[in-house]
């Protein structure tokens, strides 16, 4: 017997380019400023990085997510819009799209649904899940390129697969973690040996 499958899919890092928008936007805003490539990107937060590379830069970064239409203008991460929307039409499979916005809500909430509206279409907007707390949310996969993804639950129910991003790339990950190292890869596998344990 084939079971329904839930899938959450990450937003920033997994189908929305935050990593490339900041950095376009940050050199254009401070051209004077030390930036850092994104093959140099190490760890999560892009604050804490720059911060290191100059102190100060923490200020600057954070101006650039928070300010109007940083989050509306990210361009899709390649092959991520195609892959959601013929995951959603899989049969016996649930796909939501759960994302933590910032705690500077002027933009940011509404820019992310505007986002799902403009990309994935007017439909897709019934599966969006908001949370800073992702531990929460029950689902068989988690597809998010955070690597330590924490909160009130201490056992999530969702398995968390690594999604590959600039930050994340060179990380040796804890067993038994699993990456998708792009959209081009084998998604459906994944979903396929989840569904068959
Ligand atoms: O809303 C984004 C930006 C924010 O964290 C959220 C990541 O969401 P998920 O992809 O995990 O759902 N964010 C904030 C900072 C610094 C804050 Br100070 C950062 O460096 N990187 C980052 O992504
Ligand atoms: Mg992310």
């Amino acid at each position: 017997m084939t079971r329904r499958l839930r899938v959450l899919v990450d937003m920033d890092g997994v189908l929305a380019d935050f990593e490339g928008g900041f950095l376009k936007k940050y050199q254009s805003r401070y051209p004077g400023e030390p930036f850092i490539e994104l093959e140099d990107r190490r760890g999560f937060w892009v604050s804490e990085q720059y911060e290191n590379r100059k102190p100060g830069l923490r200020e600057k970064a954070i101006s650039i997510w928070e300010a109007k239409d940083f989050f509306l203008d990210l361009d899709p991460i390649e092959g991520a819009v195609e892959a959601v929307k013929e995951m959603a039409r899989l049969s016996n499979t649930d796909v939501f799209i759960c994302t933590s916005p910032i705690k500077r809500y002027e933009y940011c909430p509404y820019e992310k649904y505007a986002w799902v509206e403009k990309h994935l279409g007017h439909e897709f907007l019934e599966q969006i899940v908001l949370t800073r707390d992702k531990t929460v949310v029950s689902a068989d996969l988690l597809i998010d390129d955070r690597p330590d993804i924490t909160g009130a639950e201490l056992n999530p129910t969702w398995e968390h697969i690594l999604f590959t991003a600039c930050h994340n790339k060179q990380l040796l990950l804890p067993l038994p973690t699993r990456r998708l190292p792009s959209w081009n890869h084998d998604w459906k596998g994944i979903l396929e040996r989840k569904r068959s344990e």
